[in-house]
């Protein structure tokens, strides 16, 4: 991979200075299932308009991303079909009509392989790209994304996805105490309830920073160049 200039970035607590060829781009969890009607995130009760805002930002970073050979991963929540990684307390979470497993209109909900499961196909990966099938809401617990992102010399990530609060945060937290800087471009990532969107983002930049830095799609891009 060719390397590239430190490129400083307009950002909150402060300025980030990202290093392209150690700086992977992170997209969590951008699953029909949680931004399409009749999937998992729907069935939980939420409105997934709330999340389909992100997609076209997103799609502006992975173009960015791959236009210039820069390192790409996906993540998917989801389980095995036969259940074996699901744990019983995730299962039984919720009092809703549909669990995990239960038929929908995209197929059994959040497990692997089912139409539901898949990237919305505007973020479909591409050949080459790391597609981290996680069977939680981080994506480095029970995981080869630390591994991989450490063989291709990763030091920093931008990481985008849904939702806010739940996927993307455990993600950055667990990246954090793994040594990771973290940018969030804020119009990227998305949550069903605008109050904990807001919430999500003012926690990573707060105390100076504690988990990383926040910045919206157009700034990292045209830092990039
Ligand atoms: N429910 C919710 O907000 N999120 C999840 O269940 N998974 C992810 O965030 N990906």
């Amino acid at each position: 991979m060719k390397t590239f200039p430190t490129v400083i970035v307009a950002a909150e607590p402060y300025e980030f200075a990202l290093r392209p060829s150690a700086c992977a781009l992170l997209i969590i969890d951008m699953q029909r299932d949680f931004l399409e009607p009749g999937g998992f995130g729907e069935a939980l009760g939420n409105d997934v308009s709330y999340l389909r805002r992100t997609i076209a930002p997103n799609e502006r970073m992975l173009a960015a991303w791959r236009q210039r050979g820069l390192t790409v991963m996906h993540t998917r929540e989801g389980h095995q079909p036969d259940l074996s990684d699901l744990p019983p307390a995730k299962l039984a979470r919720g009092r809703g009509a549909l669990r995990i497993g239960d038929p929908g209109p995209m197929g059994r909900l959040l497990v692997r392989g089912e139409p539901g499961h898949a990237i919305i196909p505007q973020l479909s990966p591409a050949v080459g790209e790391v597609v981290i099938d996680k069977p939680g809401k981080g994506a480095f617990w029970a995981t080869d994304l630390h591994a991989e992102l450490q063989r291709r010399g990763i030091r920093q990530l931008v990481i985008t996805g849904v939702t806010t609060e739940v996927c993307v945060h455990t993600t950055l937290r667990e990246a954090n105490d793994r040594g990771y800087e973290c940018l969030v471009p804020a119009d990227c990532v998305g949550s069903y309830y605008p109050d904990l969107q807001l919430a999500g983002l003012a926690m990573i930049k707060a105390q100076d920073g504690i988990f990383g830095w926040v910045s919206d799609s157009d700034k990292i891009i045209s830092a990039l160049g």
